[in-house]
């Protein structure tokens, strides 16, 4: 039986993490939300810090009212930042949140236009957005053919004998295995799942299996 010692591909990996039944009791996606747009903040307000806190926060912006580009590109800075005490660095990550709001209503008009134009490099110009929060956004929720690498899977690649010298080249491999092996991974599910939705789900187990410390 195949198992994390012994694979050679990223197609490899995702069949010995499906085995698991990772994501269970998890949506369909993995990344829980609301609306796509409560994706967008979670993913600025996921940085440093663990996901519970950042669930904490999202429920005081839900009840301020503040889940919308229009809400908080005009939300007073202090009720905001306030507001997202529980995830940490509030002030940076306020400021960060209200100006990326403003730049995408400029930008963009509406949330909609925005998730179908937004392109990576725009959101890499943007204050506080790096390559994982860029592609957290893009692949979850602007659902672009986009797979997150994180910390997680970087320790995990390597447990299984992989290294790689950047996140770009991290992410090629993980996207490469997949990209190759789709009509294995269609038969697997059983359906034509998504590329999209095969990224999604494929970080999240990686997230679920490191999270509960399965390589110890
Ligand atoms: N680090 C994380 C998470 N851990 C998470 N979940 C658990 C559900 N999400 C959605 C984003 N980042």
């Amino acid at each position: 039986m195949q198992s994390l010692n012994n694979i050679s591909d990223s197609f490899d990996l995702l069949k010995v993490l499906k085995r698991e039944e990772l994501l269970k009791n998890h949506p369909e996606f993995w990344w829980p939300s609301k609306n796509d747009f409560e994706i967008l903040i979670g993913a600025i307000l996921t940085q440093n810090t663990k996901w519970t806190n950042v669930e904490k926060s999202l429920e005081n912006l839900k009840n301020l009212n503040f889940l919308s580009l229009e809400s908080l590109s005009e939300a007073d800075l202090l009720v905001l930042t306030n507001a997202i005490t529980p995830s940490g660095f509030k002030n940076q990550k306020s400021k960060r949140l209200k100006l990326l709001a403003s730049n995408i209503l400029e930008e963009f008009y509406d949330f909609d236009n925005f998730c179908e134009n937004v392109s990576r490099e725009w959101l890499l110009n943007q204050k506080g957005i790096g390559q994982e929060t860029a592609d957290a956004i893009l692949c979850y929720a602007c659902h672009q053919d986009m797979m997150v690498v994180d910390k997680y899977t970087q320790k995990l690649v390597s447990f299984a004998g992989f290294e790689f010298e950047s996140y770009e080249d991290l992410q090629a491999w993980c996207e490469y295995g997949i990209n190759e092996n789709l009509d294995k991974i269609f038969e697997l599910y059983g359906y034509e799942i998504p590329l999209n939705k095969i990224y999604c789900r494929f970080h999240g187990k990686i997230v679920e299996f490191m999270k509960n410390n399965k390589l110890k």
